[in-house]
């Protein structure tokens, strides 16, 4: 079997990830590679893979957990994109709230699956505003607590490029500013400074990714309780809800209406929102999809994509990562499906599907340590 590019980025929750990857593929496809791509999360209905598939990229998705603790399904899924699609890529993204992903997952599939994927070095996407929260105490802003900062540092630590996308939201002083924190703070680490929206910076990154392959001799320290206490004060939510019956509605409103609602009760209960995604499309139909998203509390939601057409019918997936009490998402979440899809839509909706949850203790299947790699025949 010959090898493929096997690309895994990272980075915190809402740094542009997804927007990445789909400039990747978009790279990639422009120059006849195929690329399979491959989403993750540890709950099921991910707004990330309905808006890859919208964009026609073969894409498999592992729910139930990530990467690293479900290594052997990560493998299933390239094997089943293998099968129909052979691809010459794969690019994957890692859920945000994880760390530790060389040790876990790029330095194993390397060891044991070599000779089917040539692992590329770790990136890291960096929102600028919250990476500036983070690592300078003069910002201002709601911050995360200790442990969930913890983590943020750690996947930047493995990093052996660090991206800082959305430039086009700071001012040079800041950017200028965010290069010298991280400079200082992870020397040696490659720092790239681009736009994924816009693909200003996108193609040297992509060049230096391309041709790279994971060092293997690098290895990090990492408390797990403190991850895994990180993860537990995270809140998930992954809902889906369809309607059916109405006349010319404006899907994008509507999905501006419940971004609106949802990030303000967020806000009021004193929870930091880290992503809070929507997506909307017609029933059956997954290629006209309007997308938005909210990265932090007290900002106005941002579409990525928009619905062209108004809509018969509809199915909207909802996902919310934030530093809350997850039981507190999805009452924000019933209130807000009440209020505006009942109350002042009048539509007739039904909740096919809702979960809510703080992500468990990570387990990793496989942990490549220092040591064992240097025995490695
Ligand atoms: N202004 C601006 N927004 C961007 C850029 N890249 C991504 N975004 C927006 O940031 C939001 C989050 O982007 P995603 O790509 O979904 O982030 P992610 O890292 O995949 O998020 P999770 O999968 O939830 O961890 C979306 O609204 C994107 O449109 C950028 O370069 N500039
Ligand atoms: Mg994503």
């Amino acid at each position: 079997m010959s090898q493929s590019r096997y690309i895994m980025i990272g980075g915190f929750l809402g740094a542009g990830k997804t927007t990445s990857i789909l400039q990747f593929a978009r790279h990639l496809s422009a120059q006849g590679f195929r690329v399979g791509l491959i989403t993750n999360d540890q709950g099921a209905g991910l707004v990330d893979t309905a808006v890859v598939r919208s964009e026609e990229f073969p894409a498999e998705e592992i729910s139930g957990g990530c990467f690293c603790c479900r290594f052997n399904s990560l493998v299933d899924a390239a094997r089943q994109l293998t099968t129909n699609e052979r691809p010459d890529v794969f690019l994957a993204e890692p859920v945000g709230s994880c760390t530790d992903l060389v040790a876990t997952v790029s330095l194993p599939l390397q060891n044991i699956y070599g000779d089917s994927f040539r692992v590329a070095a770790m990136s890291v996407v960096v929102d600028p505003i919250r990476a500036l929260r983070i690592f300078s105490a003069d910002e201002g802003g709601r911050k995360f607590s200790d442990n969930v900062c913890y983590i943020y540092r750690k996947q930047l630590e493995e990093a052996e490029m660090i991206v800082i996308n959305k430039t086009d939201l700071v001012e040079a002083k800041q950017l200028e500013r965010l290069n010298e924190l991280l400079s200082s703070q992870f020397p040696g680490t490659k720092i790239f400074n681009v736009s994924a929206r816009s693909g200003v910076g996108l193609e040297p990154w992509f060049n230096a990714v391309y041709e790279s392959q994971i060092a293997s001799d690098k290895f990090m320290d990492i408390d797990y309780e403190r991850y895994g206490k990180g993860e537990s004060l995270l809140g998930w939510l992954n809902g889906s809800i369809s309607f059916s019956g109405c006349k010319e509605l404006d899907g994008n409103q509507l999905l501006a209406d419940l971004a609106t609602h949802l990030g303000r009760s967020v806000d009021q209960a004193g929870a930091e929102i880290a992503h809070l995604k929507m997506t909307i499309n017609p029933v059956g139909n997954l290629y006209e999809i309007a997308a938005l998203s909210l990265v932090r509390g007290g900002e106005e939601a941002e579409f990525s994509h928009r619905l062209s057409e108004p809509l018969e019918d509809g199915e909207i997936l909802l996902n919310i990562r934030a530093e809350s009490a997850p039981e507190l998402l999805r009452e924000t979440a019933m209130s807000a499906f009440d209020d505006v899809l009942g109350r002042k839509l009048g539509l007739d909706y039904s909740v096919d599907h809702l979960e809510h949850f703080r992500p468990g203790q990570p387990v990793p299947t496989y942990r490549i340590t220092q040591e064992q790699q240097v025995h490695l025949p």
